[in-house]
């Protein structure tokens, strides 16, 4: 299904969204990057109440600051949800990327990869696919592709399930938002992609390199501090299976 097209596709306004919680050794370096992009985007950083100088880096760097509504963590889905309603209701966005803002080797090309995807491509969704560290992305590996693989089959051809990076016009979002039990945390991205994929949109992968980003230096020595993530990916995605009417094909699976 191709979306309704409701941006100007000859000048889109563009609106880059950052999620973050306390990134201030790259979150001046992402913003700057971003704003050198082709399609010339305003930025909005949704922030979780960082203890750190995330904020002060970001407004200096040219972006708009808010805060996201609770003192929740993980509270990525509710940044996201938030700031998608700023871009869409107070900025006029036509077209909104989700980068992550802990990444050290950002670029402006991944704008105008992502951007360039949903105008020239014509797909409704856009998300990044990289390479990484060998041990990097443990959730991704061992909990989000194997768990699609499960119960949703035909999104195991998607590399990188949990990506940051997406992109998508307004209306895409819109139809997004009108879904009932959008997750506040890290259940997200594999949300987006699934209700995405169920709601008919083409979504289509893009390689952006090597990604190098600052949290994978947190949980490296230490995998387990990755299990709430894990936990909030897999019950997220149970319970789109259960929403779909996916469990009952797995009675008789034999494994
Ligand atoms: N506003 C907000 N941002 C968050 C929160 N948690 C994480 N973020 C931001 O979301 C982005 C992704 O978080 P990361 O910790 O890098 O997680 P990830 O890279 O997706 O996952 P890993 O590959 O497992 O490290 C970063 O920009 C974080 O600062 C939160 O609770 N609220
Ligand atoms: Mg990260």
């Amino acid at each position: 299904m191709q979306s309704e097209n409701t941006g100007n596709n000859l000048n889109p306004k563009v609106i880059v969204i950052f999620a973050t919680k306390n990134e201030e050794s790259t979150i001046k370096n992402s913003v700057s990057m971003v704003k050198k992009s082709y399609y010339k985007p305003e930025v909005l950083v949704v922030d979780a109440y960082s203890s750190d100088k995330t904020t002060e880096f970001a407004r200096t760097a040219g972006a708009v600051v808010t805060r996201q509504s609770k003192h929740l963590f993980p509270g990525k889905g509710l940044a996201m949800k938030e700031g998608l309603k700023e871009a869409i209701e107070r900025m006029n966005a036509d077209i909104i990327v989700f980068l992550d803002a802990d990444i050290k080797n950002l670029t402006q090309d991944w704008v105008n990869q992502l951007v360039g995807a949903i105008i020239n491509d014509n797909c409704d969704m856009s998300r990044g696919f990289y390479t990484r560290h060998a041990r990097d992305a443990a959730v991704t590996k061992l909990i989000a592709r194997p768990m699609l693989h499960i119960f949703f089959p035909e999104l195991s051809h998607f590399e990188q399930p949990l990506s940051g990076e997406v992109c998508a016009r307004t209306q895409v979002w819109k139809d997004l938002l009108a879904k009932e039990l959008i997750p506040e945390g890290w259940g997200i991205d594999v949300w987006f992609l699934i209700e995405g994929i169920m709601a008919g949109f083409n979504i289509k992968e893009h390689f952006l390199g090597q990604k190098e980003h600052t949290s994978f230096e947190d949980y490296k020595e230490d995998v387990s501090k990755l299990s709430k993530m894990a936990e909030q990916v897999e019950f997220t995605i149970i319970r789109e299976a259960i929403k779909y009417g996916r469990m009952e094909f797995q009675r008789n699976v034999s494994i």
